[in-house]
């Protein structure tokens, strides 16, 4: 009996709430409640103040009380957070990867990728941070992985390697470095590539959201065949501020641009950069052309540069975020963990945290990617900034 009474303490990681097997007496939470020691407030009762035939018969009912587990789950001011500051080298993914290309064949693998794992919230749960799924994937020369299309949303940010592409609803999207291509829920992607060096991208998935909701599901289809070679980045939406006239109309489709080149991108960071006061971030949002909102419902995408010298202090937002050196060298300093950073390197913050960065040269400037889970929390209603 009093095993089962431990067990109702909230001190169970997210990976043991998972474990097959838990019987009646052992109930398990919805929530990812902290390790370690009880936080709760010694004002609440806990479930020892409770008689144990009135707790277990609670249990036998698949009923819990609330008030020995409510701090847990509410805990005052700052949420509990078991996300790590996580830096992934690329010197370490890369030869990994490489490997990957000998050990595992694509018709073995389908998407042949190594998973950045937050080690605060179990390898096992292939989450960077609670709601950001993130994979480096390889392609080698004459691959294609097949057809498919999911519930989740995926983005791909191309890492090195020319002569890949994504066919996304019949539209090839050319991938060069520093790409971003999405393929928004339900649309059908194929990967292909028709250089002569590998290629690597960086994934980002609402993956964690979507499996979370227990509405993650992927159905495999024929070879799509390319309807518009051209794509909407080159033509429909070549330049900003300018669209297609019919793109006024009420009507319009959810995701108008999938390929945001980053010649563009780094080309319009520099031209702000001279215009933005020194101790503001340099920093542009990618957005929908026809709404100017976020691109994508869960996930929203960023992209920074550090001028020379530069070193800045981020808002503390309550999103959570991953960010992908695209170019340079500097370090990030995350609620008091430092990582020195490197070119393709890629590291993880959680929510609510203390963002520093910094850039290591004097002369070049360095450009970061940035993933957060800020949209969904805005339509959530608690996203928040502080001082
Ligand atoms: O390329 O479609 O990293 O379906 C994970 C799942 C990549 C993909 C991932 C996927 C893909």
């Amino acid at each position: 009996r009093g095993a089962a009474r431990q067990a109702a303490t909230p001190a169970k990681s997210p990976a043991a709430t998972k474990l097959p097997g838990l019987s009646a007496r052992e109930p398990q939470t919805h929530f990812p409640l902290p390790k370690g020691p009880s936080i709760m407030s010694t004002a609440l009762g806990t479930v020892a103040d409770l008689p144990a035939d009135y707790y277990d018969g609670l249990v036998g009912h698949n009923l819990l009380p609330l008030w020995p587990s409510l701090r847990a789950v509410l805990p005052y001011g700052k949420p509990t957070r078991n996300t790590r500051p996580t830096l992934w080298k690329y010197s370490d993914v890369r030869p990994a990867l490489l490997r990957a290309g000998d050990l595992a064949p694509i018709e073995k693998a389908e998407r042949r990728v190594l998973v950045l794992c937050n080690p605060g919230l179990g390898l096992e749960n292939m989450q960077a941070t609670p709601s950001i799924y993130v994979g480096l994937q390889l392609i080698l020369p004459g691959e294609t992985a097949p057809n498919h299309k999911h519930t989740p949303m995926a983005v791909r940010f191309v890492i090195e390697g020319e002569g890949g592409y994504t066919v996304v609803q019949g539209e090839k999207l050319p991938m060069a470095k520093g790409d971003l291509i999405l393929t928004p829920p339900g649309m059908w992607h194929q990967h292909g590539h028709e250089g002569t060096e590998p290629v690597v991208w960086l994934d980002a998935l609402d993956l964690p959201i979507v499996y979370g909701l227990e509405a993650s599901y992927c159905i495999e289809g024929a070879p799509q065949s390319v309807s518009d070679p051209h794509n909407a980045s080159t033509v429909r939406f070549r330049q900003g501020g300018v669209i297609p006239y019919a793109s006024l109309a009420p009507k319009r489709a959810d995701y108008p641009l999938l390929r945001y080149p980053w010649k563009e991108v780094r080309q319009t960071l520099s031209g702000l950069a001279a215009v933005t006061p020194r101790e503001e971030l340099v920093h542009v949002a990618y957005v929908n052309p026809e709404t100017g909102q976020e691109c994508m419902a869960t996930l929203g995408f960023s992209a920074m540069m550090l001028r020379p010298g530069e070193e800045v202090r981020m808002k503390r937002r309550s999103a959570s975020a991953v960010f992908h050196v695209v170019e340079g060298s500097g370090a990030a300093t995350v609620d008091g963990i430092a990582m020195p950073f490197a070119e393709s390197d890629t590291f993880a913050s959680p929510t609510h945290a203390e963002i520093r960065l910094s850039n290591a040269s004097g002369k070049a400037p360095a450009f970061l990617f940035m993933v957060d889970d800020a949209p969904l929390q805005r339509k959530l209603g608690f996203y928040e900034t502080f001082e």
